[in-house]
């Protein structure tokens, strides 16, 4: 799995989010967010999509950024020969090969689709920038079809085909299955785009560079069509634990939260208190037992080193659960001197208030503060 790239689609995929609108500033600003944190691509909305959608397009690429800027389009000479013209370093190309898209979709058969992809193919290679085929709805495409297109492709010399999970109803054991399939067909390298729609667009992913894809697509938060895509930042907490190395050479992670919040910003909405790393509570411990422990040695109970990503973590000690190694941390922190066999006594009044209510720090604070003062002057 180790030398994967990141196709980053948080301005096409993502700007097919429900509440997406950039403007022409908050584009740039996110291209150059994603570029400083190290993505290998960046991909944009087709140029045939609106006027300023082009002009966009156009300005982005201009920016001089050391990441590849791609366009995405139909399998169109029309949308081919605007493509090239933009400016872009590559262009990738998809279309419907499920008999749900060639029925409902575009109408057309699986002649017309292979005619097309090698024209459109052979169109972009003669402007000398990169080239993607990817079939929409792979998953619930004849494979017979599919095989023979990417073969197809693969013989005019695309630099990548790609899979997409349309629908995002694929798990993992298909994945696995279909890109060894086609590893086993093509010479070019594969890319993978899954939906979310059942959940498995980070498992999905990493199952398919385990069977030999080198580029995944992401977006910031995951935003795309319904309920998005694999997450940039979930891919990465899943990678950092398969190969820290490759991924601390090569991404700024700890970029990842103001990266995460300037597109939330952009879309209006809130980081999942559950995202995995920048999730609020992603590094808070509670039970007094976990507490304890990570105390002791934090990699107990952490797959991921909170500081790989800028952030730190927290022991939550306000609770029932808690522990009397917890409440000694507190007890330091506030720069109190305490006997551990007054610690645990303490810890136990802070539990028996918090068997009847809720607490927060400072009724904690405030009980080990009575406490200590208590302990310090004995009553005469
Ligand atoms: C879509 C297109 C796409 C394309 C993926 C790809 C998909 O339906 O909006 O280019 O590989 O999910 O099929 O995003
Ligand atoms: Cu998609």
């Amino acid at each position: 799995v180790s030398k994967f790239q990141l196709i980053e689609s948080t301005l096409r995929e993502g700007e097919q989010f429900s509440n997406a609108f950039f403007s022409t500033e908050k584009k740039i600003e996110i291209a150059k967010a994603l570029d400083d944190f190290g993505v290998d691509y960046i991909e944009l909305t087709s140029p045939v999509a609106s006027e300023q959608s082009r002009a966009d397009c156009e300005a982005i690429c201009k920016l001089g950024l050391k990441a590849k800027i791609l366009t995405h389009i139909r399998c169109h000479m029309d949308d081919a020969r605007v493509a090239v013209e933009t400016g872009v370093d590559g262009v990738d190309v998809v279309i419907g090969t499920s008999s749900f898209l060639r029925e409902y979709s575009h109408g057309k058969d699986m002649t017309y689709i292979t005619n097309a992809a090698v024209e459109v193919i052979e169109f972009v290679k003669s402007h000398g920038i990169e080239i993607r085929f990817s079939s929409e709805d792979s998953f619930r495409s004849d494979i017979v079809d599919l095989l023979n297109i990417y073969k197809t492709v693969d013989k005019i010399g695309v630099n990548r085909v790609g899979i997409a999970d349309t629908v995002g109803g694929a798990n993992p054991r298909q994945v696995y299955d279909l890109v060894r399939t086609l590893k086993s067909v093509v010479h070019c390298d594969i890319e993978c785009h899954f939906h979310n729609d059942t959940g498995c667009a980070i498992a999905n992913a990493y199952t398919a560079l385990e069977a030999g894809a080198k580029l995944i697509d992401v977006s910031v938060l995951g935003i795309g069509e319904r309920n998005g895509i694999t997450p940039l930042g979930g891919l990465m907490a899943r990678m950092i634990a398969a190969d820290r190395e490759y991924v601390l050479s090569k991404y700024k992670l700890h970029k990842l939260r103001d990266l995460e919040n300037l597109v939330a910003e952009a879309v209006q909405v809130n980081i999942p208190f559950n995202n995995p790393i920048t999730g609020f509570c992603a590094f808070t411990h509670k039970a007094g037992i976990h507490s304890k422990a990570i105390l002791a040695n934090p990699s107990t109970y952490e797959i991921l080193n909170p500081s790989d990503f800028g952030l730190t973590r927290y022991i939550h000690f306000a609770h029932r659960l808690t522990g009397w190694n917890a409440i000694k941390t507190r007890v330091d922190q506030l720069n109190l001197h305490l006997s551990d066999t007054q610690v645990k006594e303490v810890t136990a009044k802070i539990k028996k208030l918090a068997d009847i209510r809720q607490l927060n720090i400072d009724d904690v604070d405030s009980i080990i503060k009575d406490y200590h003062a208590d302990v310090q002057t004995p009553v005469v």
